[in-house]
C-alpha cells in the first residue's frame, strides 16, 4: 500500500560538487532524506518501465536510507530496482550497473572521502542513464523541487532483506539484489591483460592495496588476490566498516600515512595503492615514490595503449581545471584532444559520451575512462599494474622517464578546512575584484600573465558554468588557483592549487617544497590567506 506523508521543505538541499552532503545527524532529521529522495523521483527523467540502481559505500546510515529509497521507489512507479547486496556498491560499480542494465539512473549513497559514523558525514547522489553524475541542469531541477515539496510517497511495508542475492517484489516493483563485485570484475577483465599481470605477480612483482576500511575491500580481495593471484594479505583494511575504522577514507599522504611509510621503508613492495570511501579515487605509490595524481593521469594517458582495452590508442584527455598541465603535454605530443573542465566528474560525461575523450582525471586522485562514467580507483590500479607488467620497469623509472620526455609539473594542493564561511567567501570576492588589474603585476621573480575566474562552456550541449575558481597564471606557465570546496560539511574549505612547470631534466630532482616555495609565499601575498583565515598553515598538503 502506498502512503503519502506530508512534509515541509528544508532550505539547504542544494547538491554540491558531488551530491548532497551533510552530517549524519542532519540527515537523520525527520523527512530530510525522504524529501531529497522524493525530489529525485519527481525531477529526474524516468521513462515508464525503467529500472533504477541503488547502492552505497556502506557507511553508517547507508542500509537504513537504502531501505527507505527502495520503499519510496515502489511508491513512485519505478518498475524495478537493482540493489547491491547489503546495500554495497562502489561508485564505479554503480555506474557500470546503470550502463549494463540500461537503467534510467541510480541513487548512490556516499559522502566519498569524508569520514563516516554517527557523527560523520552522509550523502546522496543521483546518476543519470549514461552512468555518470547528474549534470548541473538535473541537480538544479532536483534542488528546485526540494524547495517546493509538500509530500512524499512511501510503500507501507518492509523492504526485502538486503543480504540475500535474488529477486523479489515490493508492491508492483521488482527488487533484484545483486553481487556488487561480479559485473565490475568482469568489466575489468575485458580492459586489462589479467594473464600478464598474474604472471608478473607470480614472477615477483609485489604490491599492497589499502582499502581504508571502505567499499573497495571486497572488490580488491576478489580482483587482486583471487583473480590476479596476489598473496592473501596484499589487501590491507579490506573489511568495510560503517565508520571506516574511525579513519578518514581519503587516499592521500596524510590519511593513508601507514601505506606511505611502508612504501618509503626498507620492506617496501614494488607497488602500493589506496582507494577512498566509495572506491572512485586512487593513490599510486612505488617503492620510494608517491605519484602525484596529476602525474599519474599523464602517465596513464601516455601508456594506456599497453592495455588491451586501449590498444587502439585514446581519443583525447580531459582534466579538471585545477589539475596540473602534465596531461596537456602528453596530448600535445600525441596530437590528441585536451579539454579543461570545472571540478567534478559530472563535467566529463558529455565529452565521454561524444567520444571526444577516453581518459579523464582530477588532481584529487580521480582517474577514469570511458568504461564507466565515474572516476574509478581500482581501474587506475589495474592500468598501472598492466603498464608495470608490460614495461618491466619500476614505478620510479616510469615516472622519471615520463618527466624526462614531457617535462615535470611540480604540484601541490593546500587545503584550509573548516574555515569561517564568510571569511572564505570574502577572500574569494577580494581576489575576484582584483582580477582585472592583475596582468603585468610582479611578485618577486613572478610576473602575472593572465588572471581570471574560470568559466566553462560545455562543447557538446553549450551549457555554461561560471565562478569555477580563480586562476592566476605567471609567465613561464606557473599557476596558483583558488577555489572553495563543494563537498565539505562544516564551514568552508579553501583549496589552493600550486603548480610550476620545469622542462629541464637537470632540475627534476628538487623537492616539491623547494620547487614551489616562491609560489606558496606568493599565494599568501595575493590571497591574504593568513590574514583572512587566521591560519598560518594549511591543514592538509597533498
Ligand atoms: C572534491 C575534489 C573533486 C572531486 C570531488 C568528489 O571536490 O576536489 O576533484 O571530484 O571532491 O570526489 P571539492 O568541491 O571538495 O573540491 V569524491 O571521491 O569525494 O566523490
Ligand atoms: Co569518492
Amino acid at each position: 500500500m502506498i502512503r503519502t506523508v506530508a512534509t515541509k521543505p528544508f532550505g539547504d538541499q542544494k547538491p554540491g560538487t558531488s551530491g548532497l552532503r551533510k552530517k549524519v545527524p542532519h540527515f537523520q532529521q525527520e523527512n530530510y532524506a525522504e524529501n531529497f529522495l522524493q525530489s529525485i523521483f519527481d525531477a529526474a527523467e524516468r521513462p515508464a518501465g525503467s529500472a533504477l540502481v541503488i547502492g552505497g559505500d556502506g557507511r553508517f546510515f547507508n542500509a537504513e536510507v537504502i531501505r527507505r529509497a527502495i520503499r519510496m521507489a515502489a511508491a513512485n512507479g519505478v518498475a524495478k530496482v537493482i540493489v547491491g547486496q547489503n546495500g554495497i556498491l562502489s561508485t564505479p560499480a554503480a555506474s557500470n550497473l546503470i550502463r549494463q542494465r540500461k537503467a534510467a539512473g541510480g541513487i548512490i549513497l556516499s559522502a566519498s572521502h569524508n569520514p563516516g559514523g554517527p557523527d560523520g558525514d552522509f550523502g546522496i547522489k543521483y546518476n543519470i542513464a549514461n552512468g555518470g553524475p547528474a549534470p548541473e541542469g538535473v541537480t538544479e531541477a532536483i534542488y528546485k523541487r526540494t524547495q517546493g515539496i509538500s509530500e512524499y510517497r512511501i510503500w507501507d511495508g518492509d523492504a526485502p532483506d538486503l543480504s540475500v542475492v535474488g529477486t523479489s517484489r515490493l508492491g508492483d516493483m521488482e527488487v533484484e539484489i545483486v553481487d556488487p563485485v561480479a559485473d565490475y570484475a568482469a568489466l575489468m577483465e575485458t580492459l586489462f591483460d589479467f594473464g600478464k599481470i598474474r604472471a608478473a605477480i607470480a614472477n615477483g612483482l609485489t604490491l599492497r592495496f589499502d582499502a581504508m576500511h571502505a567499499v573497495t575491500g571486497p572488490y580488491a580481495h576478489e580482483i587482486l588476490e583471487r583473480r590476479l593471484g596476489a598473496p592473501v594479505g596484499t589487501v590491507l583494511n579490506g573489511v568495510p566498516s560503517e565508520d571506516f575504522g574511525g579513519g578518514h577514507p581519503d587516499p592521500n599522504v596524510v590519511w593513508a600515512a601507514p601505506l606511505v611509510d611502508l612504501l618509503m621503508g626498507p620492506t617496501a613492495p614494488d607497488f602500493g595503492a589506496a582507494s577512498d570511501g566509495d572506491g572512485d579515487r586512487n593513490m599510486i605509490l612505488g617503492r620510494g615514490i608517491v605519484v602525484t595524481p596529476s602525474d599519474s593521469l599523464a602517465v596513464l594517458a601516455a601508456n594506456a595503449h599497453l592495455a588491451p582495452g586501449y590498444a587502439k590508442g585514446i581519443a583525447g584527455i580531459a582534466r579538471s581545471m585545477p589539475t596540473s598541465g602534465a596531461a596537456d603535454r602528453v596530448a600535445k605530443k600525441r596530437s590528441i584532444g585536451i579539454y579543461e573542465t570545472p571540478t567534478g566528474w559530472k563535467f566529463f560525461g558529455n565529452l565521454l559520451d561524444a567520444g571526444k575523450v577516453t581518459i579523464c582525471g582530477e588532481e584529487s586522485a580521480g582517474t577514469g575512462s570511458d568504461h564507466v562514467r565515474e572516476k574509478d580507483g581500482l581501474w587506475a590500479v589495474l592500468l598501472w599494474l598492466n603498464i608495470l607488467a608490460e614495461r618491466g620497469q619500476s614505478v620510479a623509472e616510469i615516472v622519471e622517464g615520463h618527466w624526462a620526455e614531457f617535462g615535470r609539473n611540480y604540484y601541490q594542493r593546500h587545503d584550509y578546512e573548516e574555515v569561517d564561511k564568510a571569511a572564505a567567501e570574502e577572500l574569494m570576492d577580494h581576489l575576484r575584484q582584483r582580477l582585472a588589474s592583475m596582468a603585468g603585476q610582479r611578485f618577486g621573480t613572478l610576473v602575472v600573465s593572465e588572471a581570471d575566474d574560470f568559466s566553462y562552456k560545455d562543447p557538446i550541449d553549450g551549457s555554461v558554468s561560471t565562478g569555477q575558481g580563480v586562476r592566476i597564471v605567471f609567465s613561464g606557465g606557473s599557476r596558483i588557483v583558488f577555489r572553495l570546496s563543494g563537498t565539505g560539511t562544516v564551514g568552508a574549505t579553501l583549496r589552493v592549487y600550486i603548480e610550476r612547470f620545469e622542462p629541464d631534466p637537470a632540475r627534476h630532482d628538487l623537492s616539491v617544497e623547494e620547487a614551489l616555495r616562491e609560489l606558496v609565499e606568493t599565494a599568501d601575498v595575493i590571497g591574504e590567506i593568513r590574514k583572512r583565515t587566521g591560519r598560518a598553515e594549511p591543514d592538509v598538503r597533498t
